[in-house]
């Protein structure tokens, strides 16, 4: 079972997965007696709570390609699944992880990764994964150039749920991929690495792979691609956007969180815990994207620690002056296990203190945060991040307390007088192309993918590409015209 999402980390809407998810293994499990293992990037990031949650036996965390080949090879060998690198086992005795025999496997997880071959796609075949279908039925294709992400920033569970090396994967390979879907009539491809210039040298590899390809046959599929990325604001140069451009990328979703150095301090780092960017990359990029003709969404995270009304003013000022195509909002953070933020909650909290900011939409008493080395075992760790006490959802967000209004407190406040500031920040003239969250967390204006309307309303009608990328014209579409 792949468990992609826990929840929608939508900080207004907080709606958790878990219980749909576990309806379908329980079904599963009335229908067979085989084992059951679960891995993917939301299970990875609190694996443990989740085996016992969802009462399977076994789970990977991060890349399942070769433990779960192995973990069938044991098996079906008679083999104790206790010969298996790195898997979670839940039995009779409790939940444990075997011990990776190569320690640096256990948190880079490079040699877990198939990186020579292009994955196959089996489009078309009933019993696999319909990339067609899925495709055609509003969804992105999808391709990953490598896996993990080497950076540290504070709310971000990816390095430690997929691995905090980049496992590269070789460029011929990712570009076989891209051809194989693109003759099976998947145009549109969205990347699946953290961040794809991030490691930049291989990205332009892949890149000049493809433009190769391009010039030296005109019948190449890759005529058709429209690529669509995730980056962060540096490294990002002029030959690079030169080569996205050529190579062809359609649109780039990045994720600069906020532009007040003051707050980026700490915040967006490289395991160091050095800063990579600063404002002025946000505005090249989107600089040179617009000269090239790829659009761009440019994504704000609002309410981190040390923000206040006038920090987020100003970082509003600052985003809505940009030549972006979409700019969008987010207001509040989800606290994960293993996030730096996630760690230093717990840590202040210290298994009895409420920490100003803990906040949850469930939350009925102070939310109290134990670390790892105080709870009694490392399901228990991460539980509390996602449930409560008796075991009711209660998924963990923090939002900067001093954007509390009037009146407001209390750890399932809602902070909606933030809410209306920040509405009230970005000119009315300039709302077409804004996500702006709203207090449900999910209407046709939010940026929520989970049952949204205006993008149900895209896939009804057939569009394709990203979903931001139809965001200007909304208005137009969700009254039945094509745009
Ligand atoms: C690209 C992306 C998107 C794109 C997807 C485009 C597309 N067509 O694929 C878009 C923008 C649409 C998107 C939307 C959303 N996303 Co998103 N997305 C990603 C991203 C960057 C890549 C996902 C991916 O495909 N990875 C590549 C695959 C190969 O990796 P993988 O899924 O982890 O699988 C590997 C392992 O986990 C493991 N594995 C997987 N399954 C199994 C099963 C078994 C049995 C085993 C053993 C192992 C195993 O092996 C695999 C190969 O190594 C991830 C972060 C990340 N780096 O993975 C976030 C991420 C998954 N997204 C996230 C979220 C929350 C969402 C949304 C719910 C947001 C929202 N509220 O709208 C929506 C949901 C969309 C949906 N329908 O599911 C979160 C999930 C957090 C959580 N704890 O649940 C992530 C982790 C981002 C984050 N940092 O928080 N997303
Ligand atoms: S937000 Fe930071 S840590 Fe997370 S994937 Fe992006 S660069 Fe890596």
């Amino acid at each position: 079972m792949t468990i992609r999402n826990t929840d929608t980390i939508y900080p207004q809407e907080q709606r958790v997965f878990l219980s749909s998810h576990k309806a379908i293994i329980d079904y599963l499990r009335t229908r067979t007696t085989a084992p059951v293992v679960a891995g993917g990037v939301g299970f990875s990031s609190m694996p443990h709570a989740l085996v016992v949650y969802f009462g399977i036996d076994y789970g990977v965390k991060g890349p399942g390609e070769l433990t779960l080949v192995q973990l069938a090879e044991a098996l079906a060998g008679g083999e104790a699944p206790e010969t298996v690198p790195g898997l979670i086992i839940n039995d009779t005795t409790g939940v444990r992880q075997v011990p990776y025999g190569d320690p640096s496997a256990a948190a880079g997880r490079v040699s877990l990764v198939q990186r020579a071959k292009p994955y196959r796609r089996h489009s078309g075949r009933a019993d696999r994964v319909d990339n067609l279908a899925y495709f055609r039925r509003g969804g992105l294709g999808n391709i990953l150039t490598k896996n993990g992400c080497t950076f540290a920033c504070s709310h971000c569970l990816e390095p430690d749920a997929k691995g905090n090396r980049f496992a590269r994967r070789a460029e011929a390979a990712v570009v076989d991929e891209m051809e194989s879907l693109l003759t099976q009539g998947i145009q549109d491809l969205h990347t699946t690495d953290s961040e794809f210039n991030l490691n930049i040298a291989h990205s332009k590899a892949v890149l000049r792979e493809i433009v190769r390809r391009k010039s030296r046959d005109d019948s190449s599929p890759l005529h058709d691609l429209r690529l669509w990325i995730y980056v962060q604001p540096a490294p990002f140069d002029a030959e690079y956007a030169a080569l996205l451009a050529q190579a062809g990328c359609a649109g780039i979703n990045v994720a600069p969180d906020h532009s007040r150095p003051e707050l980026l301090e700490g915040w967006k780092v490289s395991s160091g815990g050095t800063r990579f960017y600063d404002f002025e990359d946000v505005r090249k990029l989107c600089r040179w994207a617009a000269e090239y003709g790829m659009a761009t969404m440019v994504e704000a995270l609002l309410g981190m620690p040390g923000e206040t009304p006038d920090t987020m003013r100003a970082c509003v000022a600052d985003f809505q002056s940009l030549d972006a195509t979409v700019v969008g909002y987010t207001l509040g953070i989800r606290v994960f296990p293993y996030s730096p933020l996630g760690r230093s909650l717990a840590a202040k909290s210290a298994g009895s203190r409420p920490v100003p900011g803990l906040q949850s939409n469930n939350a009925t008493e102070p939310i109290v945060l134990t670390p790892l080395e105080g709870c009694p075992d490392i399901a228990s760790y991460e539980r509390q991040f996602m449930f409560d006490g008796a075991g009711g959802f209660r998924p963990v967000y923090y939002f900067s307390p001093a954007l509390l209004g009037e009146g407001e407190r209390g750890p399932g406040q809602r902070y909606d007088h933030a809410l209306e500031r920040l509405w009230s920040y970005v000119p009315r003239s300039d709302r077409l192309r804004v996500m702006l969250p709203t207090a449900p967390g999910l209407s046709p204006e939010d940026n929520n993918y989970a049952d949204n309307p205006f993008l149900l309303r895209l896939t009804e009608l057939g569009y394709t590409g990203a979903y931001w990328s139809h965001w200007p014209k909304r208005y137009r579409i969700m009254q039945g015209a094509l745009a």
